[in-house]
């Protein structure tokens, strides 16, 4: 029964972008049983078939690089029970305001330097006001003329101003589910599930591609996070990249304690999602420094085939760049130059 989801063409044999449309929505939708099912096969058996989808949809199997520039730090007006830059928790990020636009080109050109393929700006807003987005649109047209794949994420967004920063060239929208729908309740009162879904649906009609993904280890149960992986998989289509974040506690925010997840659930986390979510990249992204180097390869070899890199997540750190090239190259994984067959929209 599980493999009726998992039968779309490779990558390689993918003609049209209107022909992948088709084939995700005559896919079927996930059940939160049918993914607790993948969850609990024995591990072996999931890391394989998660491996065995990853080969058939990336045969180069390489690794996409995102650089991560936190362009607005802090100040946040929302309660993400996770955030560091929420103003209301007492944290060590001072706040500031938006980056000059020469510093934000510096920032990526030393990414561009350093072999990154993705410039991700991010800013602590709980929704930019039109001002902003003019000033990111200058961003992203001087990040783009870089010759890189342009990334933001700056909280939700009205429909107009998802078109102007797709009319600025901007490739890829971030905006997280987070968690279940059940759960996001106890870590966020702000704002909504349906304003995510809302901001989300207003970046697809605009035509970009969607990076959203979510925290696993905020104290949800096994069955809370496959409710998470079914909400992204039954997207439709399903995002392009999937940033899977482990929390970082950070002092002062209410999960500073929570206890860490089991560093083998995390790794069977990324296999559901890449066995969900053929086509998509799947992110290893926050919490990496701490997940070692033994998990992180687990987690490649379960189909994670992206990772944040550079020394700086937008506020916590993230491993050396030269630590990370020299785990890549210690595992024989290329990394990725173009990922133009990728984008749906
Ligand atoms: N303010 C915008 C928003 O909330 O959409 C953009 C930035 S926000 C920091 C982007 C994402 O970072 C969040 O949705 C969350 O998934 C992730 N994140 C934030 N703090 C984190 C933490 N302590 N550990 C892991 N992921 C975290
Ligand atoms: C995402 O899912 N993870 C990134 C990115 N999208 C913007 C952010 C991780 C932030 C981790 C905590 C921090 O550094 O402040
Ligand atoms: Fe603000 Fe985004 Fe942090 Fe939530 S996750 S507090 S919206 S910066």
């Amino acid at each position: 029964m599980l493999d009726a989801q998992t039968t779309e063409k490779p990558l390689t044999q993918v003609k049209s972008k209107m022909d992948l449309r088709k084939e995700v929505d005559a896919s079927g939708a996930w059940t939160v049983a049918q993914i607790e099912e993948l969850f609990s096969l024995p591990f072996n058996d999931l890391i394989f078939k998660a491996q065995k989808t990853h080969q058939a949809y990336f045969p180069e199997g390489d690794v996409e690089l995102a650089t991560l520039l936190s362009i607005k730090t802090g100040g946040c007006p929302e309660d993400c029970g996770y955030c560091p830059q929420a103003a209301r928790y007492d944290t060590d990020v001072k706040a500031s305001k938006l980056m000059d636009l020469d510093e934000v080109l510096e920032a990526a050109k030393a990414a561009k330097a350093a072999g990154s393929n993705r410039f991700c700006m991010g800013a602590a807003w709980r929704e930019p006001k039109d001002r902003d987005i003019e000033k990111v649109t200058a961003m992203i047209k001087g990040v783009k003329a870089l010759g890189l794949e342009t990334c933001a994420t700056l909280g939700m967004l009205e429909a107009s101003q998802a078109q102007a920063l797709q009319e600025a060239g901007l490739d890829f929208y971030n905006h997280n589910l987070d968690t279940s729908e059940d759960f996001y309740r106890s870590v966020i009162s702000t704002r909504g599930y349906q304003d995510r879904l809302d901001t989300i649906s207003n970046v697809r009609a605009a035509g970009m591609s969607v990076c959203c993904g979510g925290i696993v280890g905020m104290g949800e149960s096994r069955e809370q996070r496959a409710a998470f992986i079914a909400r992204l998989a039954n997207l439709s289509p399903y995002p392009e990249s999937v940033p899977i974040n482990h929390l970082v506690p950070v002092a002062g925010t209410p999960l500073a304690d929570q206890k860490p997840l089991d560093p083998l659930e995390f790794v069977r986390t990324i296999a559901v999602a890449r066995i969900t979510m053929p086509r998509a990249r799947v992110r290893l992204s926050a919490g990496r420094q701490e997940l070692g180097r033994a998990i992180q390869a687990m987690c490649f070899l379960a189909g994670a085939n992206s990772i944040f890199y550079g020394e700086q997540l937008l506020t916590t750190g993230n491993p050396e760049a030269e630590e990370d090239r020299a785990l890549l190259a210690e595992l024989g994984l290329k990394t990725k130059q173009s990922c133009k067959t990728e984008v749906l929209v």
